[in-house]
């Protein structure tokens, strides 16, 4: 199995949890989204990822993006360690709070908005670091109260889900970018339960190949 991605990407840092968590091998494939103006606009990477966006999982002759139908596909694909409760409701309420965050913080944020917000739009790079943090809390603010109903240990009562893939790899953008996290702190207590486990550690942007130190 092939993850075409980049240390940075927090989509692509959710599909690493994601396989680590479900203990599957695979191989990290580099596409650096700055250099050259971006490998993912590549006509190479195009044709596998028509969207120009990181991640693309390969597995065999099926290739997949979007990092929440990869995650999902490789649950269902190995059984262990599920990363959704079985429980229909209890299911859906997890999914709405990936969602929350991969729907409604992440693409606000994402390198080819703030890259039209500065070169089409001259927006300075004051008012591009208020629209981030504007976004960030409306998010954050919403997810915390969630949380005072839903977490125990993690997200969703005491077991990691893809919620809490999805906060992990949504806070740590929040930090890249000097979001103040402090009126946060149920956010904060979860992100560093799951940073204690071992597949959050291997998944860190730090720890991969291509990271620039
Ligand atoms: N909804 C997509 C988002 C993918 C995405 O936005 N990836 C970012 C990195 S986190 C990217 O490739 N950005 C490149 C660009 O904006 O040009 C997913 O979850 O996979």
């Amino acid at each position: 199995m092939k993850l075409y991605g980049y240390w940075r990407s927090t989509a692509a840092y959710r599909v690493r949890i994601a396989l680590h968590l479900k203990g599957i091998a695979f191989e990290s494939v580099s596409v650096h989204l700055v250099k050259n103006g971006g490998e993912q606009h590549s006509n190479d990477y195009s044709e596998l990822n028509p969207n120009n966006l990181v991640p693309t999982l390969v597995d065999g002759d099926f290739s997949l993006n979007q990092s929440l139908a990869i995650i999902d596909y490789l649950d269902q694909r190995n059984s262990d360690n599920a990363l959704y409760p079985p429980d229909i409701k209890n299911r859906a309420k997890v999914q709405a709070l990936a969602l929350d965050i991969a729907c409604e913080i992440h693409p606000l944020n994402n390198l080819r908005v703030q890259q039209y917000l500065a070169n089409s739009l001259a927006v300075t790079d004051e008012a591009k670091q208020a629209w981030v943090e504007h976004w960030m809390n409306v998010g954050f603010i919403a997810i915390e109260r969630q949380l005072g109903i839903s977490a125990g240990q993690y997200c969703f009562a005491d077991t990691v889900s893809v919620a809490d893939i999805c906060l992990v790899a949504q806070v740590y953008n929040a930090h890249r970018f000097n979001v103040d996290m402090s009126p946060y702190p149920l956010i904060n207590k979860i992100v560093n339960n799951c940073n204690e486990l071992p597949a959050f550690i291997k998944a860190l942007p730090e720890n991969q190949s291509d990271a620039v130190r």
